[in-house]
């Protein structure tokens, strides 16, 4: 069985809720039998996220799938991209600085990102790639991900999925916000966590 590593965020900013961290709640209450899960909670901080996924990584993973929250989406983004830039979400472009100094400028996925889109819209969730994935933590996690696997020789695949807001979070905003039911999202991602277990083979 292949082990799938999967991670969601904490609240961050106004939210009390990370969207994340509800959907991956969601999927192991009705997980596919097929894999092996290790699932974590991350705080929306960078040097704790960098101290963790370092020793989280070194446990057997193969497939690492990160989750976080994108308000505003109406859609499952499945990111192909992580790049060498940081910058807290109050700080302008200028204040930007590499994720890691003497990184290369981006990895990418090599996760079936397209085959996956098109699993979940043929099953009527709303996918599409995405080719930027920010600047800030959910697009750290991504590249950090791919950065500790090549240089410790971790072998391990990563993807990240920026999620919509769920109807539960937008509700008493009245901002009109997109949301996606957080059933809808959970099998999205079970979707993958099913073809992981069907095309991946556990080392
Ligand atoms: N979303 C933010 C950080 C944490 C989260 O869930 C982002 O898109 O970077």
């Amino acid at each position: 069985m292949p082990r799938v590593f999967l991670t969601a965020f904490g609240p961050y900013g106004d939210w009390e809720t990370n969207v994340s961290w509800l959907v991956l709640q969601q999927v192991m209450r009705d997980l596919p039998s097929t894999v092996e899960m290790v699932t974590r909670l991350y705080p929306v901080d960078f040097a704790e996220v960098a101290v963790r996924l370092e020793r989280d990584l070194t446990k057997d993973i193969d497939v690492a799938i990160h989750l976080g929250q994108a308000p505003g989406a109406g859609r499952i983004d499945l990111e192909a991209v992580g790049i060498n830039w940081a910058r807290e979400r109050h700080q302008r472009g200028e204040d930007a600085r590499p994720l890691v100094a003497a990184g290369p400028a981006a990895y990418r996925s090599d996760l079936p990102l397209g085959k996956w889109a098109q699993m979940m819209r043929a099953q009527g969730i709303p996918a599409e790639v995405s080719h930027h994935a920010g600047t800030y933590l959910c697009n750290a996690i991504h590249y950090l991900t791919h950065h500790i696997s090549t240089e410790r020789n971790l072998d391990i695949q990563a993807a990240f999925l920026h999620l919509p807001l769920a109807p539960e979070q937008v509700v008493d905003r009245r901002t009109g916000d997109a949301s996606l039911p957080i059933e809808t999202t959970a099998q999205g991602v079970r979707l993958i966590l099913d073809d992981i277990a069907a095309e991946v083979h556990a080392r």
